[in-house]
């Protein structure tokens, strides 16, 4: 094991996030050999899992007038609406079928509140409510994380700017990353992880 002390987070590698799926990441599929090839380089291995009731307020079928991809103003902030995607108990919220989540110690899954949505694996889009993952890292005395997964630009960089804002040392494996790239996101998402001394691998 060559990071003892780091954890590995692996955000959302889902069926919908994947080719076919119902919010499909170009190449989303692509990260999954990659992942599978870290878990055993890590001492903590987290896996997170989007997971939505069905009527889930960051989707535009619950916005009248409302399609993919617009944006809505809720109390918390500006929210996009999704296509429905990673509805819980469904296979397109089932993990892809090669990812090994054998290894895993701890799943965490998150975006189950209707009225907000979770894109960080700490914090729901408020900034405020946590998913338990903050105490589940420090009682295990993690100082540091690398994250890996989907979607690069909404909830992998959510995860490492919540993680760098509580002190982790943080990288992003971009490697094994893939981006929606909605409206220049990935650029502004690289661009806030190197303003917050978040280290990227290429
Ligand atoms: C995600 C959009 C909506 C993600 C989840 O995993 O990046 N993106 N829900
Ligand atoms: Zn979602």
């Amino acid at each position: 094991m060559l990071n003892e002390d780091t954890a590995l987070i692996v955000i959302d590698v889902q069926n919908d996030f994947c080719t076919g799926g119902a919010l499909a990441v170009p190449d989303g599929e692509a990260v999954v050999p990659l992942i599978n090839a870290m878990l055993p380089d890590y001492g903590v291995r987290v896996f997170t899992q989007d997971w939505h009731p069905s009527d889930h307020s960051s989707f535009a079928s619950q916005h009248s007038g409302k399609q993919p991809f617009e944006t809505v103003s809720m109390d918390y902030g500006t929210q996009v609406l999704w296509p429905d995607h990673c509805v819980q108990g469904t296979h397109g919220a089932a993990f892809h079928a090669d990812l090994l989540t054998d290894p895993a110690d701890l799943i965490i899954r998150k975006g189950f509140r209707k009225s907000i949505d979770s894109y960080s694996a700490f914090f729901e889009n408020d900034q405020q409510t946590p998913t338990g993952l903050m105490g589940y890292l420090r009682t295990r005395n993690v100082q540091k994380v690398t994250l890996a997964g989907l979607a690069t630009d909404f909830c992998v960089a959510y995860s490492a700017l919540d993680a760098a804002r509580l002190g982790f040392e943080v990288t992003v494996d971009l490697r094994a990353c893939r981006a929606i790239d909605l409206d220049g996101s990935l650029t502004s998402a690289l661009s806030d992880l190197a303003q917050n001394s978040v280290r990227v691998v290429t």
